[in-house]
């Protein structure tokens, strides 16, 4: 992997994948792509970038050619709630463009894809605690539904000799970018609440439990299955991968250990809240422990410790203070 495609860089994993691609692969290697939304200034300074629509193969093909592309990590995707409110652009983004750069890496003959599934891709009908890796999976989302084509289709490709990795993410928590067209964007937006207002108000139930990640294990695990030596891989495109569940009192009770008087209420949206009771309440992740050792390093206390020192640093800066 010595030239690598990132799609979907300005979002909240992209924006803080190529970084981290960059550290190990060097800077001039990791091609940051987006499509409309602006590419972080960090990004922008540190590398080479470009504009892409996914939902043209044409445009695909002439980036993988004109930068000796071998490697894509495919992050381009309308999240949960936007795929809802949007379907027409959810297909085009999420099952078009996901077949096109396939398609494009198959006949460019790239060395690897890497595509982030998700928890969605499981819905009612599946054990919803500790989600078997290979089990029934009915997503009752237009988004879950597109997770669950790509890992499909990224298991087809594999077969037909293009080398697909993909872990099936959770909820992610970060400061860097706040995502806002996804159901578990409360777990981001409750910290910003908190250290602006001392208060949030919750739009999901206060015993919602979810499977959630900090943004560096996410990282490590897409880096980690990209990595893995692939005569140790039985599972390609869909691998579970965990490190901690929680629900939004559990969340504020983190919070108020570090900020006392911190207060949660709640507003219930009953589109995020049936999005999110039909998702897992944890995942089993033994297959991806056994097949390329993944290992989670944050749990929730020291991802509010981390999420604490970086958002008031960042806010702080914004603030000019
Ligand atoms: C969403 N953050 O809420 C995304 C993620 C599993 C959740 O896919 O849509």
């Amino acid at each position: 992997m010595e030239r690598i495609l990132v799609t979907g860089a300005a979002g909240q994993i992209g924006s803080e994948l190529v970084p981290a691609l960059r550290e190990i692969y060097g800077e001039g290697n990791v091609i940051a792509a987006a499509h409309r939304t602006p590419l972080p200034d960090d990004i922008v300074s540190s590398g080479p970038n470009t504009r892409i629509d996914v939902t043209s193969y044409d445009q695909l093909d002439e980036v993988i050619k004109s930068y000796g592309i071998d490697t894509i990590y495919h992050l381009s995707s309308l999240l949960s709630v936007l795929a809802e409110r949007n379907r027409q652009l959810a297909y085009q983004v999420n099952i078009h463009g996901m077949h096109n750069v396939l398609e494009a890496a198959m006949n460019n003959r790239l060395e690897r894809v890497v595509i982030p599934g998700s928890i969605a891709a499981f819905g009612p009908g599946t054990p919803m605690d500790n989600t078997p890796n290979d089990t029934f999976q009915k997503p009752t989302s237009l988004y879950g539904i597109s997770k669950v084509y790509a890992e499909l289709m990224g298991n087809y490709y594999f077969s037909l000799g293009l080398d697909v990795r993909g872990v099936r993410l959770p909820g992610i928590v970060s400061w860097k970018i706040e995502p806002t067209a996804g159901t578990t964007d409360y777990a981001v937006a409750i910290f910003y609440g908190a250290i602006q207002q001392g208060r949030y108000t919750c739009y999901l139930r206060p015993d919602t439990i979810l499977p959630m990640m900090y943004m560096p294990d996410a990282i490590r695990a897409l880096v980690g299955v990209a990595q893995a030596d692939v005569g140790r891989l039985k599972h390609h495109a869909d691998f579970n991968v965990h490190s901690m569940s929680f629900t939004p009192e559990e969340l504020a009770e983190a919070i108020r250990a570090r900020l006392p008087g911190f207060t949660l209420d709640y507003d219930i949206d009953p589109l995020r809240q049936a999005i999110a009771d039909s998702w897992p309440d944890s995942l089993d992740d033994s297959i991806a422990r056994r097949e390329w050792g993944w290992n989670p390093r944050y749990d929730l206390d020291s991802m509010v410790e981390d999420m604490f020192e970086n958002l008031q640093r960042k806010l702080c800066a914004g603030r000019g203070t």
